[in-house]
């Protein structure tokens, strides 16, 4: 049986605007998110889990679950209601008041800066398309780093290349543009030399603790043996991958890097540039991350595809309902035998392995990493209190166990966080996708652990995945 180290973390991961709910209340400033989904009209983002208030009773339920780490993030407009100037005092106390109860239920915080939800003002004037919210960024980092001694794990940003493809790309987050690459490049390079910064800000003020970023890396894989559809595989991997390994580790974009960019502009017919200047940053932090996050749910298989991109994202759970093809890059699609969720994601734990032992060949000067996102998406059934999700126990065995494996193949991997501690509100599919340990019944805020969270308990407690 395969097991998993002594002194690992054990964590259930949230993010402030999933799980606070109370966007109106505490001095809160508005985040984009607040217009554009009251726009859409499908869901709101209050309750959510009103963490907010309720967050003693999601500490005590760690602890008694085994859960040992909890990643969550601060919500920048709490802190700042106009990204810069003015502190809102309530927002700082109720952050103090969360790593206290962690620190009383021995927790560790793992603590993200920036998790999808610029302030609305800053929003407003390109949120990383502008420079000046670098600066504010940088601004409210050391806000943080001063104001909170209590947090030892900070991370930067949560998952930068969905930032910039679901902004630029994809459409389905705020401001809700389609097919701009450009943006999506220029979104990427900014948010990587704005995370520089702040790591080199952490470190020449020898802040105590530890300092990372948090990617999405989801691996990408040829439909098939054909040159084409491996290059189709090489170029999604560049701009997904490749781009960000290569600003976090190297300072810098590899010559292979800059190729497939080259390509994706000239078949979209833009041009990019960065600013130089940005590299002496960028290659001073290369060296200075402490561990890097991942978030790893599934995989892609890539086909060489011409044409106009169209996409389509499943945000509703109808299996099969999900078109990714993009000028320039692919084609994304179903192979055949391997299993997805009803939102139509992959399950392929190799994907994590690949990933990890990558990551170790190319950039071997990593640290440290931490699996800061894994889990299930799923329809949970809910009776008399009792949820019983065997899919996603059987889901994230085999993803523990391909983690496991990468662990003996020599990855200095230190933790896991389950996403997600408990149901959350999800950006672009609402309520009905739940990832929770514990089920929340979002009419009474009410608690109650699924099977998963007993078998995680034992996981926590024997280190053994079975
Ligand atoms: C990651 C995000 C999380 C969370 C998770 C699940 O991309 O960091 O915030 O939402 O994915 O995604 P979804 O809610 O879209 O299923």
């Amino acid at each position: 049986m395969k097991t998993l180290p002594a002194d690992f973390i054990f964590g259930g991961a949230t993010a402030a605007y999933q799980a606070e709910g109370a966007t109106k209340e505490g001095g809160k400033g508005e985040v984009a998110w607040d217009a554009f989904l009251a726009e859409q009209g499908r869901f709101s983002p209050d309750p959510a889990s009103d963490f907010y208030h309720q967050y003693a009773t999601d500490i005590a339920l760690c602890q008694k679950f085994g859960v040992n780490g909890l990643r969550l993030s601060i919500a920048w407009s709490r802190i700042f209601p106009e990204g810069v100037g003015k502190v809102n005092q309530e927002g700082v106390d109720f952050y103090h008041r969360v790593f206290a109860e962690c620190k009383k239920h021995g927790v560790l915080p793992f603590v993200t800066l920036h998790h999808f939800d610029t302030p609305k003002a800053l929003f407003d004037q390109g949120d990383f398309l502008n420079r000046k919210t670098i600066d504010a960024f940088v601004d409210y980092a050391h806000f943080c780093f001063e104001e909170f001694p209590e947090v030892r794990y900070w991370s930067t940003f949560n998952e930068i290349y969905p930032v910039a493809t679901n902004q630029y790309l994809l459409g389905i987050f705020p401001p809700g543009i389609k097919y701009d690459l450009s943006k999506v490049i220029t979104c990427l390079h900014q948010m990587m030399y704005a995370h520089a910064r702040v790591v080199n800000l952490f470190k020449e003020n020898h802040y105590p603790g530890e300092i990372g970023v948090v990617h999405s890396l989801e691996t990408k894989y040829p439909a098939s043996d054909s040159k084409a559809d491996q290059h189709a595989a090489f170029l999604d991997d560049a701009l997904s991958i490749r781009f960000l390994l290569d600003a976090t580790y190297l300072g810098y974009y590899s010559k292979e890097t800059l190729a497939a960019l080259d390509e994706i502009a000239q078949a979209n017919q833009f041009s990019y540039q960065f600013d130089e200047n940005d590299f002496i940053e960028m290659k001073k932090a290369a060296k200075r991350n402490d561990f890097l996050g991942i978030n790893h749910y599934q995989c892609h298989f890539v086909e060489a595809f011409e044409g106009e991109s169209a996409i389509h994202h499943n945000g509703t759970g109808e299996k099969g309902t999900s078109v990714y093809q993009v000028k320039g890059i692919g084609r994304r699609i179903y192979k055949e035998g391997i299993p997805r969720t009803d939102w139509d994601w992959l399950i392929y734990p190799e994907g994590l392995y690949d990933l990890l032992l990558r990551i170790k060949q190319d950039y071997p000067h990593y640290q440290k990493i931490f699996i800061t996102e894994n889990g299930m998406g799923y329809k949970d059934h809910f009776e008399d209190g009792v949820i019983l999700d065997e899919p996603r126990i059987e889901y994230l065995k085999v993803y523990l166990e391909a983690l496991s494996d990468a662990i003996d193949a020599g990855v200095n991997v230190k933790g896991y966080f389950l996403w997600s501690l408990m149901d959350l509100f999800s950006w672009s599919n609402g309520y009905n996708k739940r990832y929770g340990l514990f089920y929340v019944d979002f009419a009474t805020q009410k608690r109650y652990p699924k099977a998963s969270a007993y078998w995680f308990k034992r996981l926590s407690e024997t280190k053994r995945i079975n």
